[in-house]
């Protein structure tokens, strides 16, 4: 028996007995219960990520938690669905734990719907508008003209932490896990937009990818955002062919995206066809009105603010998350805490988080990691010890290098955009 994946996890989302005899061989009268041995045994443990020890007392008909969890998305794992066209999914805070994201727990944020298939033999990249020379690369050229670089670096949605707002904002209710730090493999952005020759006057980029808007009018955009010149020359921004070492997902932009990191991940555009240069703010779709940006002035909670008091959103501030323990855990008295996640900022670093055990009176402070290279997390562990059984709730909070902190609640803004409001958990003490 072929061992096929992608079968039984399908099989399982539609129809549990199907599921149940492929795994478990159909059932005879000689042998009503059927247990796990073989290829079976073997196809169940691919499944649910380890040998199980405890396989002889697995019956028949039992969809296994871990895949009761997996929200169906093929090549994703315990990702939290918020919509489904276009599809939208978050990861768990505490499966964000690892330094290096991988591709089965990467959050997904799609404007439309991604191309139905794409070829990446096939695939190009178009680089033209104000440039010396309009240039057309396949992923093979670029893989042999310019240098190919590996990075891990953070893509974090400008609407993360949206859930948060109140009056609610409208939009994606993600609450802390849109954001991930893959490590990304491609060409840097630079280096292309060099060769090609960046002409006089430019001020700003332009991309288009190759998804669909939802209306299903292929002559209309999902997303087509940019950048100022300035930024696009930063040496992070990759044209990115593999994400951790493999192809990208599909969700996540294969064959070719952009990695923008430090500022929202609407600038990542994946499924890249082109990427123009342009002597005006460019004003593509969710670069005008309300999208991706924030008012000028502070406003009150729920007040209507006029579309030419909104600004572009640039840099994404300091924010740090609890990805160990998860929230709401028991914990016996005595014995310290391990507490430790990821802290990021923008196109800074981190310079320092602490957590805090009495609600923001007094701080601990953590160890915190240098970021593997600019631009990627910077890991922090600490260990907490409570004085009492109990209540608690651990809060972390990090500061940049330029001394700005996260705040315990951010000023609400009409789209929900910025929630940098530190991360906390709750402990109960016994
Ligand atoms: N072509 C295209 N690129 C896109 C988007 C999109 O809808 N279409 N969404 C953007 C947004 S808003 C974010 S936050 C990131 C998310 O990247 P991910 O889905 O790989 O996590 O992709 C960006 N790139
Ligand atoms: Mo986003």
């Amino acid at each position: 028996m072929k061992v096929d994946k992608q079968k039984i996890t399908d099989a399982y989302a539609e129809h549990g007995e199907l599921a149940d005899e492929l795994i478990f061989g159909r059932r005879t009268h000689k042998d009503r219960r059927g247990f796990l041995r073989g290829a079976g045994l073997a196809a169940m443990g691919a499944l649910v990520g380890g040998f199980i020890p405890f396989h002889r007392n697995m019956p028949a008909g039992l969809i296994p938690a871990a895949l009761a969890q997996s929200e169906g998305i093929a090549g994703k794992d315990g990702l939290i669905q918020l919509s489904d066209r276009p599809l939208n999914a978050e990861t768990s805070v505490h499966m964000l734990d690892d330094n290096i994201t991988p591709t089965n727990r990467h959050f997904i944020r799609n404007n439309g719907s991604a191309p139905a298939s794409v070829d990446a033999d096939n695939w190009t990249l178009t680089v033209d508008g104000l440039v010396d020379q309009a240039m057309t690369f396949s992923i093979e050229d670029l893989k042999s003209q310019f240098e190919v670089v590996t990075k891990a670096l953070v893509i974090e949605c400008g609407g993360n932490g949206r859930a948060f707002f109140y009056p609610p904002a409208l939009g994606n209710q993600w609450t802390f896990g849109a954001v991930a730090c893959s490590e990304w493999t491609g060409v840097r952005l630079k280096d292309v937009l060099l060769a090609a020759g960046v002409g006089d006057g430019v001020i700003y980029t332009a991309h288009e990818g190759a998804d669909i808007h939802l209306s299903g009018d292929t002559i209309k955009s999902p997303l087509s955002r940019g950048m100022p010149i300035d930024k696009a020359m930063d040496d992070d921004n990759l044209i990115a062919f593999a994400q951790n070492g493999e192809a990208l997902h599909l969700m996540n932009g294969a064959p070719l995206r952009l990695v923008v990191p430090g500022w929202p991940g609407s600038l990542s555009q994946k499924w890249l066809t082109r990427i123009w240069l342009r002597d005006q703010v460019h004003d593509g779709a969710k670069m005008t009105g309300t999208s991706y940006r924030v008012p000028n002035r502070p406003v009150a909670p729920g007040e209507e603010v006029a579309t030419e008091d909104f600004e572009i959103i640039h840099e994404m501030p300091v924010k740090s998350l609890i990805t160990t323990p998860a929230n709401r855990i028991s914990h016996l008295q005595g014995d310290a805490l391990q507490v430790r996640g990821h802290a990021w900022a923008g196109d800074i670093e981190v310079s320092a988080v602490a957590v805090s055990i009495d609600f923001g009176a007094t701080w601990q402070s953590a160890e915190l990691d240098a970021p593997v290279n600019s631009h990627a997390w910077q890991n922090w562990r600490v260990a907490v010890e409570f004085p009492e059984v109990g209540y608690y709730e651990v809060w972390a909070r990090a500061t940049d290098s330029n001394g700005i902190s996260q705040p315990h609640a951010i000023p609400w803004n009409p789209k929900g955009y910025l929630n940098n409001a530190l991360h906390r958990i709750a402990v109960n003490v016994a």
